[in-house]
């Protein structure tokens, strides 16, 4: 009976396959990341995120914590004709499209979002310029919606398509697997227990709470898997970093 301890720790300390055997349960349960990890790079991933603890969660807070006016930031409505329609006709008939390396590309609407397992998470949002604020946020997990619409092999990234632009831009944003199957990063419709306001990216928007407020993708109207960035815009994955020194990987 004392023996199986001690024998975890050999296996753990002798071996990377030890490593994803003691680790890894949790993301195995997706079938998405499951293809992924049988590839080298998929290997090499999850031994980073060990290592580096990105799948750590980010701290939660109590209702006390919510904070009392919290500040929209960046655009504070989208400028799509099509997003305006759909506001002016509270999202009834909006979806969000699931696209490129899936196998079974989505048509989502708010109803069928709200219709799946929820998370619902107190957080703060840290933004680059010095500011945070904490909210409650409500959606289904990200790796819910990509289980669905089951990731090809090759798919290393998820794009975030949003419905404002910057000058003639479209903001766009982009994160790994690891990220987008963190159990707290989540497609949040809902705020302080409402409909997600206009200024806070209705009707959908990204949490992912391990990184910078510049991720966190607002007006989300689509998100596409991909291979790679390059061919993405300007090739570095997000609106901010083509147009500024901003980090792509911008950890918290
Ligand atoms: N589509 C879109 N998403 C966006 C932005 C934006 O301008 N457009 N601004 C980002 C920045 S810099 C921050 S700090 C947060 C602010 O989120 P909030 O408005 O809910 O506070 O949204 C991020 N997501
Ligand atoms: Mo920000």
């Amino acid at each position: 009976m004392s023996e199986t301890p001690i024998s975890r720790r050999r296996l753990i300390a002798g071996a990377g396959a030890g490593l994803l055997l003691s680790g890894c349960d949790r993301l195995n349960q997706s079938p998405a990341f499951r293809s992924v990890l049988q590839q080298a790079e998929g290997l090499h991933m999850a031994s980073q995120r060990l290592i580096g603890g990105r799948e750590a969660l980010a701290r939660e807070f109590t209702p006390a914590d919510l904070s009392a006016s919290p500040r929209a930031n960046g655009n504070v409505t989208a400028q799509d004709e099509g997003w305006r329609r759909h506001r002016d006709s509270g999202f009834a008939d909006w979806s969000l499209k699931v696209f490129g390396l899936v196998e079974r590309p989505l048509a989502l609407p708010l109803s069928a979002l709200r219709a799946l397992e929820q998370r619902d998470q107190i957080t703060r949002l840290d933004c680059v310029e010095g500011w945070s604020a904490i909210g409650q946020w409500q959606g289904p997990r990200l790796a819910t919606v990509l289980d669905m619409a089951r990731l090809q092999p090759q798919a290393r990234y998820i794009v975030f398509h949003c419905a404002d632009r910057m000058g003639a831009v479209p903001y766009y944003e982009s994160i790994d697997l690891i990220d987008a199957f963190h159990p707290q990063t989540i497609l949040a419709w809902r705020m302080n227990g409402a409909p997600l306001p206009e200024s806070h990216g209705a009707p959908l928007r990204l949490r992912v709470e391990r990184q910078l407020g510049y991720k966190h993708a607002k007006f989300v109207m689509a998100l596409e898997a991909r291979a790679s960035l390059a061919g993405l815009y300007g090739g570095r994955g997000g609106y901010w970093e083509d147009h500024s020194d901003y980090a792509w990987y911008a950890g918290v």
